[in-house]
């Protein structure tokens, strides 16, 4: 018996291309562990290339820490200049309980900018336990998460184009004169 999902398919898929053509993007880099968040950089970096970016459609904004990211990535999209913003950081667990702040404050403050200003941002944020794992995300053993940010912020700046510009949506607003 064939899969129900594929047989009769009565629904449109709908995703978003890994082609960065055409697309600009920001990419917040917090100062604080440079160590790790430059790795994460080249990272992300290397993605965009990868997929198409073209020159000069790339600008990287630096800022103290990972609790300076929402505020900043919140101002870089409400120019409208970008179709996607990546933010990168890295966490690393000290002794106090600064570290739950400062990770709650970043995930839930890039979040909301995202949510507030409609504009795609990855979270290329490491929360982690110690350096170790920090490099090891950031290009050793565990690939590096400022590419995979990256390749998110490609996707879903190329899917929300997609969905903001579906006919049903325009016929929508059309109809409700
Ligand atoms: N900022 C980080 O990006 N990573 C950390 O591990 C970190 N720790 O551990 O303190 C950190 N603190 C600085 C914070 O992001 C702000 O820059 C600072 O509190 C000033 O607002």
């Amino acid at each position: 018996m064939g899969n129900a999902k594929d047989e009769n398919k009565k629904y449109r898929e709908i995703q978003g291309e890994l082609t960065a053509a055409g697309l600009r993007f920001a990419l917040v880099v917090s100062r604080f562990n440079a160590f790790v968040t430059e790795r994460l950089l080249d990272g992300a970096l290397d993605a965009l290339h990868r997929s198409g970016a073209e020159g000069g459609s790339i600008d990287v904004v630096r800022v103290p820490g990972a609790f300076e990211i929402p505020v900043t990535a919140q101002h870089l999209a409400e120019t409208g200049r970008y179709d996607a913003i990546v933010c990168l950081g890295a966490v690393i667990r000290g002794d106090t309980p600064h570290f739950e702040h400062i990770c709650t404050e970043a995930s839930k403050g890039i979040a909301a900018s995202a949510l507030t200003s409609g504009i795609p941002m990855s979270f290329g944020v490491l929360t982690v336990e110690n350096l170790e794992q920090a490099v090891d995300r950031a290009g050793l053993k565990s690939g590096n998460k400022g590419f995979e940010a990256a390749m998110t912020a490609v996707e879903m700046a190329n899917l929300l184009k997609k969905v903001k510009g579906s006919p049903s949506r325009r016929a929508g607003k059309r109809s409700r004169k």
